[in-house]
């Protein structure tokens, strides 16, 4: 408790508003899991908050929960919080909740600004029940303002973006940070951001764009979201 208040310390309004309402929809999204679910854990600053909370049951309520995660990231803050973890191979998914870049108000999805989308689409899409986690400046009435993430096979780069540039979008290696070189996903690919600005169809762009050799997986997720918590100034806002 004594971090999270020095952290609100440093940030500005903005910051400490829109971490609120992450923590805010992590918790609400954990009050929905029962004793002896499986659950997939996303990635991203939003649902760390989600597995924190889980943490806290599983220390508190000992209630048994086992978890998936969907990157070496969230595997990693599941084993310090004490989370069991097991896959796909062993357990079938009862809740996976993960974060967003883009919602629109189908529940199309954009993901993938951490580079984790390959898995969490694979864990996501096979959850019995796919809940969204996000503050609300990830609402949006057309996606594709963010980017849309691919991760490809490194050799594919020529050919895959110049089928993107060929369905109308602007590709661009994504360069990793206080760092030289490209990013590389969690399974040793490359990831690129593909602009196409607005996206009228994105179960067909979905398809279109996994339909390119050397494409593993891009970070639209269209018509599998169950449900998705929002945090918003007035509350939480629940869209199904
Ligand atoms: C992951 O984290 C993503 O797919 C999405 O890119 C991102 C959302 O990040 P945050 O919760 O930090 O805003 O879920």
């Amino acid at each position: 408790m004594k971090a999270f208040i020095k952290e609100l310390l440093f940030l500005t309004d903005l910051g400490r508003i829109i971490m609120n309402l992450k923590k805010m929809v992590g918790i609400a999204a954990a009050e929905e899991v029962k004793d002896g679910q499986i659950l997939g854990l996303g990635t991203g600053s939003t649902t760390n908050y989600f597995i924190e909370a889980i943490g806290l049951k599983v220390k508190e309520e000992e209630i048994k929960v086992m978890g998936i995660p969907t990157s070496y990231d969230s595997f990693l803050l599941a084993k310090q919080w004490n989370i069991p973890v097991t896959s796909l191979d062993e357990h079938d998914i009862d809740i996976a909740v993960d974060g967003a870049d883009e919602i629109d108000p189908d529940l199309n999805l954009i993901k993938g600004g951490g580079g984790a989308h390959t898995l969490e689409k694979i864990i996501d899409y096979a959850a019995a029940k796919f809940i969204v986690i996000a503050d609300d400046s990830k609402c949006v009435d057309t996606l594709g303002k963010f980017p849309v993430p691919l991760e490809i096979i490194p050799e594919s780069r020529k050919t895959v973006f110049s089928a993107i540039t060929d369905m109308g979008g602007i590709p661009a290696i994504r360069k990793a940070e206080r760092k030289v070189g490209p990013v590389i996903s969690d399974n040793g690919n490359f990831i690129i951001d593909a602009e196409f600005k607005k996206i009228d169809n994105p179960i067909q762009l979905e398809k279109d764009l996994n339909s390119i050799a050397g494409v593993v997986e891009n970070g639209i997720f269209s018509q599998m979201t169950d449900k998705a918590i929002i945090g918003t100034s007035n509350g939480i806002k629940i869209l199904k």
